[in-house]
């Protein structure tokens, strides 16, 4: 290193480092504790259902595709439930666990000699025994002997395969598929809904992880407010994210494609997509939406700052802001054991609604509009959603359950009672979609509740939404998100302040 270099290390500024972040060693005794609390619950169903005790669990992790009809291999991600249970990262792996006793099997692909000189060393399986602390390592191809072996006098063993539907996407998931399998009993039924809700309750090292996932993505959030400026294009922003989550946080994968959203596009509700690719050029009286999250070691964060371009709210901004913010923070504080969250969602509407009408652009009594389901028309989309190792944690309907029919309500990716160990994200939101505010201007029920001259105002402001992830404690709630809430935290942090601030500071007139 030359001594410029040097010389310039040192005139680094100490006092505030960029990054505070440290990537941490993950404890595969995770992946160990999963698979006894699945065994567990696995086991009282049986007895509970008078079965006996026996079998196998049986998962096909996921496979590395490809773009295509081309050799270009996509970056792969293991698919969440076997990486719940066994936390492998690499493609083409099966798992067992034996229900009677507990252990675990992970059986590796064979793979071809030529991998060793194109892709890296091929590891033995003694490397995959140790580092994913499971009892036995097999190939693939030994799946039906090792498990014949294991269960040592059925005719033919039982296996519980995964199968079920995803109530987010629609999709089912793939029950594992193997050479001889028509050797074994097969169970299609009663993994899935006790595997998911193992999923639904997270463990203190899940809680560990999701926490730091948090801790970046809060970290990059700032970075991103920090610089934002109204000379540049949204996906100059998504890319100081991504930059921050992996350069300081070692994330590779974000939960979800990032939602960078500016002026009108703040209204629209998953921007970024191929076809709207963050790349609007900002102007200084925008608000900003940026929705993203990074993950770690699978684990994931959801989040969502809502801010002006300008880094100075406006009327407008701050009234619409305001109440958005008020609902996230009353939503937050009311959750508890035994809370219903489609109540949790009525509450924040009730707010967003109140304070719309205190500001003068809808008018008329709260609980009629309650009733005409006037929320919908600002707040089209779900509340929360169960978060972990997917961005949608599944398990928000269990069997029986009923999606609401209401507009918003049918929205909700849960109706469930809270309970202590759930992570939810809290992310309530108010629009001025035209797709929806037009048809509610000519609609008899709604019309009347709408001041059309103020909402002309607000035709191409956007929306606001605020996102944290919360995780249900034994008599409240924490947020494990750290972001600057209040309008006056936000501009200040836009400012150059340090977050968190070094001291309580008040809005003007207040100190
Ligand atoms: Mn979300």
């Amino acid at each position: 290193m030359g001594e410029s270099a040097v010389t310039v290390m040192a005139s680094l500024p100490q006092s505030s480092p960029v990054s505070s972040l440290s990537p941490p060693e993950v404890p595969m005794e995770l992946h160990v504790q999963n698979r006894v609390k699945l065994v567990r619950a696995l086991r009282d169903h049986l007895m509970a259902a008078s079965q006996p005790v026996r079998g196998f669990v049986l998962l096909q992790g996921g496979e590395e595709r490809t773009r295509y009809c081309t050799d270009h291999a996509e970056l792969f991600r293991q698919e969440s439930y076997f990486a719940y249970l066994f936390g492998v990262r690499e493609p083409g792996f099966y798992g067992a666990i034996d229900v009677l006793s507990g252990q675990s099997v992970l059986f590796a692909p064979r793979l071809p000699a030529e991998y060793a000189v194109w892709l890296g060393e091929i590891k033995a399986l003694s490397y995959f025994k140790e580092r994913y602390m499971v009892d036995m390592t097999y190939f693939v191809d030994e799946i039906a002997q090792v498990l014949y072996d294991l269960d040592g006098e059925s005719v033919k063993p039982l296996l519980f395969l995964l199968h079920g539907l995803n109530t987010d996407s629609k999709n089912f998931s793939k029950p594992a598929e193997f050479k001889e399998m028509e050797k074994f009993e097969t169970d299609l039924i009663t993994l899935h809904p006790i595997l998911t809700e193992c999923r639904v309750f997270k463990s203190k090292l899940e809680l560990d992880l999701i926490q730091y996932a948090n801790d970046v993505s809060s970290e990059a959030h700032v970075e991103v407010m920090r610089r934002i400026s109204a000379d540049m294009k949204e996906y100059q922003l998504e890319s100081i994210f991504l930059h921050h989550i992996y350069m300081y946080g070692g994330c590779r994968h974000c939960s979800y494609t990032c939602i960078c959203a500016t002026g009108e596009n703040s209204a629209v509700l998953h921007y970024g997509h191929a076809a709207a690719p963050n790349d609007r050029a900002l102007k200084e009286g925008d608000i900003a939406l940026f929705d993203m999250g990074a993950e770690y070691h699978f684990y994931g964060s959801d989040i969502t700052c809502s801010f002006p371009v300008s880094g100075k709210f406006t009327n407008d901004q701050a009234a619409i802001y305001n109440a958005v913010l008020k609902a996230h923070d009353s939503v937050i504080k009311s959750m508890s054991p035994g809370v219903s969250w489609i109540d949790m969602h009525k509450l924040a509407e009730k707010i967003i609604l109140e304070s719309l009408e205190t500001f003068g652009i809808i008018v008329g009594d709260i609980d009629e509009m309650a009733a005409e389901r006037l929320g919908a028309i600002f707040l089209p989309h779900g509340l929360g959603h169960l978060l972990g190792i997917d961005t949608h944690d599944p398990g928000g309907y269990t069997k029986g359950m009923e999606r609401p029919k209401e507009p918003g309500l049918s929205s909700l990716r849960t109706i469930r009672e809270l309970k202590e160990g759930m992570v939810i994200t809290v992310e309530p939101g108010c629009y001025f979609i035209d797709a929806l505010l037009n048809p509610a201007l000519e609609h008899p029920n709604l019309s009347k509740f709408l001041k059309k001259e103020e909402l002309d105002r607000f035709k191409n402001f956007g929306g606001v939404r605020i996102e944290s992830d919360v995780v249900v404690t034994s008599n409240g709630s924490r947020n494990l998100t750290n972001v600057p809430r209040q309008t006056w935290e936000i501009e200040a942090v836009m400012a150059g302040e340090p977050w968190p601030l070094k001291q309580k500071q008040l809005p003007n007139g207040l100190a």
